[in-house]
């Protein structure tokens, strides 16, 4: 861990979230958790419905799909959960990672960071080349009628503290962002997408998504593989994939971009 990064200030959100005139505000500000998902699954249990916005400097076991690890050094990064009933999206559960990516996407472009999204819940860089670098990440949760939307970013991250080859921070792309108001961003953007006409994020994903285009290979939940071109997104945002001139609608599954578009 860095020594010297500075505590979230949580009054700082707060008045970035009102000058955004946000009434998303019902906010939980902590400096070490095992993971903002379970937090705020936590108050859901406690006030079934009242939406909560959980963030915190540290999460001891954060975590992302099927159980994997998230690492979420103190201070470093955003670890941000926002817990709700379905219907504040009131879309599929599984279009609900992807709007929130294009609603994530939207406020880093408004705090100058150009970034893409990687179907279906990754945040990257993408060279030149088309080497992707992930650098922030979307897990849902659901509980009944409720759940739990959680995002992580690297801010701040130095290059000992990434966890993987394929992992860069925003700092370590050149962007200095203010945790503060990235959040409060974060939550106004989704905020502005979940009252928006239903279709109109599709577009958008497409224009910020890099895996349609891309010749990918995919590996399915059995384990098994497939490979070919991400040719569209489907309409319950399942990434079709044509192999062998057969389109197939993938909906649970890890891509690697083989060639980019
Ligand atoms: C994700 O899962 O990308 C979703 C990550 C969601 C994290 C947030 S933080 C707030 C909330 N509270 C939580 O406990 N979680 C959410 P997945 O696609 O399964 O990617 C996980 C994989 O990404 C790991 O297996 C590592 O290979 C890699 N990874 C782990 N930590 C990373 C990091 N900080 N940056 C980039 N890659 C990471």
């Amino acid at each position: 861990m860095k020594s010297g990064r500075p505590n979230l200030d949580s009054s700082l959100i707060s008045s970035e979230l009102a000058s955004r005139n946000c009434t998303w505000i019902n906010l939980v500000v902590l400096e070490t958790v095992t993971s903002t998902n379970d937090l705020a699954m936590k108050h859901l249990e406690s006030a079934p419905g009242k939406l909560v916005v959980v963030c915190a400097d540290e999460q001891t076991q954060g975590r992302g799909r099927l159980q994997r690890d998230w690492a979420s050094p103190k201070g470093a990064g955003i670890a941000l959960s926002i817990g709700c009933s379905l219907s504040t999206f009131g879309k599929t559960q599984t279009t609900i990672p992807l709007l929130t990516g294009v609603a994530v996407i939207t406020a880093l472009n408004n705090l100058g960071v150009q970034a893409k999204l990687k179907w279906p819940n990754d945040l990257i860089f993408l060279s030149d080349s088309g080497q992707v670098k992930k650098f922030g990440g979307i897990l849902l949760q659901r509980a009944g009628d409720q759940v739990v939307l959680g995002i992580g970013i690297n801010v701040g991250l130095s290059a000992e503290e990434l966890p993987t080859e394929s992992s860069t921070s925003l700092f370590l792309e050149g962007f200095e962002v203010s945790r503060e108001k990235l959040i409060a961003e974060i939550i106004s953007q989704l905020e502005i997408i979940t009252s928006d006409n239903p279709a109109s994020w599709r577009a958008r994903y497409l224009e910020q998504c890099a895996t349609v285009g891309s010749t990918v290979r995919v590996t399915l939940a059995d384990g098994s593989h497939l490979e070919g071109l991400a040719t569209q997104l489907a309409e319950s945002g399942g990434l079709v994939v044509e192999v062998d001139d057969v389109a197939v609608e993938v909906t649970v599954g890890d891509i690697e971009h083989l060639r980019h578009k």
